[in-house]
């Protein structure tokens, strides 16, 4: 049997490979994962397992550390390297990278144990679907293979926690243990991945699925007896896009749960109905996005067909509830001006946010924005090669929270993404924001922005260690400047 090792920078427990996992496992291949943040010596522990296959689950923002790491590994084990995940899905061409043996584009499930029990069997690689594959002969020479059918989702195995878990007891332990309820998305957004990856599987089968509410219950039931949990998250990209289904599983997850859950909604799907049946059913946070408050911005450039009023009207019904919101914002946008982003500001104040969360743009590639951004001019002409930031909140890589576009007011722009949330919460900066944003504090702001963060992991994070960790995170990058 072929022997299969995840590598990932970050100690996360991420569905992509837990569902491949599941499968090569009941093909009988042995997998393991190791995550180079917990490691002491990454290499002689991967080389200890003997793997056939070295498997990188990458996006966009993982790549320099994926292509550092698989020419290391490679070097050291001799095994073939596969990376699989966002980035190869959309940017396959990056298998001309030394290191690299073979990229998956889209789904990994079939591709993967294709490629296992072929290297298991002694058999050709080259003409499995969903894989590109460069020759080992001829490295120029790529084997191009078309997609499969998109897999449906219910006849799959559960996902295999046990990788993480029985190797990482900071993630068997997390008060919070994260389900997976549904794939692919209906709407368009400009900076989402989703739009390209529906154009792809156009004719290759259903794609938008949702597991039945009776396997999702046993999947729930199942890491509640195994693990237990004090909260439940729902990933998904938007739980309220099928209402029935949404009603459904409240119901039912109310009669047998007395389990805090926490999931993403599409604000403009939302109605009272629903949000009654969250608070009862145990919804303890909501999260959505607003993304922008400049209308023509939001549904010309971001593509987010919502009006103010829907947005507000939902909020609204949040707040009239009590349930805590935390919102999703993004600037650095096209055409973005200060007064552009103070709009979100402004908008996000209507709803009144727990904590009102932001992203710098990342215009990833083959997403709409990407294309938009380029022909606008807003974005160097090397610029894919230089994605690096990933604008990612809880990484606490203030250094990394760059603008990626080329805007008039980049500097401004910069201490209003630190200083956002602030923003949101206090009302009387409307009065002197233009001040403030020509004031280059930024260490002050950075605090500022770490604040909320910090305050939360201390309130919902787990034992001494991890909160002492987060306070060394803290000032670590106060420091840094
Ligand atoms: C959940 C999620 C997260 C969670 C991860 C939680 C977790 N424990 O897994 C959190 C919140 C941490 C997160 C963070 C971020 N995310 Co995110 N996230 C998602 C989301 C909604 C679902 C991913 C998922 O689990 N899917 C379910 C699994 C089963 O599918 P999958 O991961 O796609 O894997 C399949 C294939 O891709 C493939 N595959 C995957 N890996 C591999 C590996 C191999 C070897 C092979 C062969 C195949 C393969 O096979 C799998 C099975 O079919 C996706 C959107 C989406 N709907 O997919 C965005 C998405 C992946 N995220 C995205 C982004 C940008 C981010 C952030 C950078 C956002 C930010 N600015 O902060 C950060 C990065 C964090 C980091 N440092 O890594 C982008 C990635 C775009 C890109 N080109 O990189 C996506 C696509 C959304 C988007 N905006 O378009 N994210
Ligand atoms: S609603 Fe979310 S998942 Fe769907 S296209 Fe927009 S950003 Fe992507």
């Amino acid at each position: 049997m072929a022997k299969i090792a995840f590598i990932q920078e970050e100690l996360r427990d991420r569905f992509g490979v837990m569902l491949l996992s599941a499968c090569l496992g009941e093909h009988g291949h042995e997998r393991d994962v190791f995550v180079a943040e917990k490691s002491h010596d990454l290499v002689s522990e991967v080389k200890a397992f003997k793997p056939d296959i070295l498997a990188f689950s990458t996006m966009t923002a993982g790549v320099p550390f994926a292509l550092k790491t698989m020419r290391e590994l490679k070097e050291a084990t001799g095994a073939m390297t596969l990376m699989g995940g966002p980035h190869a899905t959309f940017y396959p061409e990056i298998i001309g990278e030394k290191g690299i043996d073979a990229v998956c584009v889209g789904e990994g499930e079939g591709a993967i144990v294709d490629l296992a029990n072929a290297i298991d069997r002694k058999e050709s690689i080259y003409e499995i679907k969903n894989l590109w594959v460069k020759d080992r002969e001829n490295p120029e020479k790529i084997y191009r293979n078309e997609l499969r059918e998109r897999t449906d989702i219910n006849a799959l195995p559960m996902f295999d926690r046990d990788l993480y878990f029985n190797k990482y007891k900071e993630l068997a332990e997390a008060p919070t243990k994260k389900i997976f309820i549904a794939k692919g998305c209906p709407f368009d957004c400009s900076y989402c991945f989703n739009h390209s990856l529906k154009e792809m599987y156009k004719g290759k089968g259903k794609y938008l699925q949702f597991y039945t509410v009776d396997r999702v219950l046993d999947e729930i039931r199942f890491i509640n007896e195994k693990w237990g949990m004090k909260w439940l998250q729902i990933i998904t990209d938007t739980v309220n896009v099928d209402k029935s289904w949404f009603m459904e599983f409240m119901r039912r997850y109310k009669e047998e749960f007395n389990i805090k859950y926490i999931c993403n909604v599409r604000i403009d799907r939302i109605d009272e109905e629903i949000v009654q049946m969250m608070k009862e059913s145990g919804c303890d946070r909501v999260n959505y996005g607003i993304e922008h408050g400049d209308s023509e911005i939001r549904k010309n450039v971001l593509k987010r067909d919502m009006t103010d009023e829907e947005i507000i009207r939902g909020g609204e019904l949040f707040t009239k509830y009590g349930m805590r919101v935390q919102t999703a914002n993004i600037i650095g946008v096209p055409h973005e001006t200060v007064e552009t982003a103070m709009s979100t500001v402004r908008l996000n104040r209507k709803v009144k946010p727990d904590i009102a969360q932001v992203f710098i743009l990342q215009p990833y590639p083959k997403t709409q924005i990407y294309e938009y951004s380029k022909n606008a001019g807003f974005l160097a002409p090397d610029y894919i090669h230089s994605v690096s930031g990933t604008g990612f909140q809880l990484s606490f890589d203030g250094s990394e929270n760059k603008m990626q576009l080329k805007l008039e007011d980049e500097k401004k722009l910069v201490r209003l993404f630190y200083l956002f949330n602030f923003f949101v919460q206090h009302s009387w900066t409307d009065r002197i924001h233009k001040i403030i944003l020509a004031v280059p504090f930024l260490r002050l702001y950075k605090m500022i922005y770490m604040y909320p963060i910090v305050k939360q992991h201390f309130k919902y994070g787990k034992g001494v260690r991890e909160k002492l960790e987060v306070l060394k995170k803290f000032f670590c990058n106060i420091l840094k400047g």
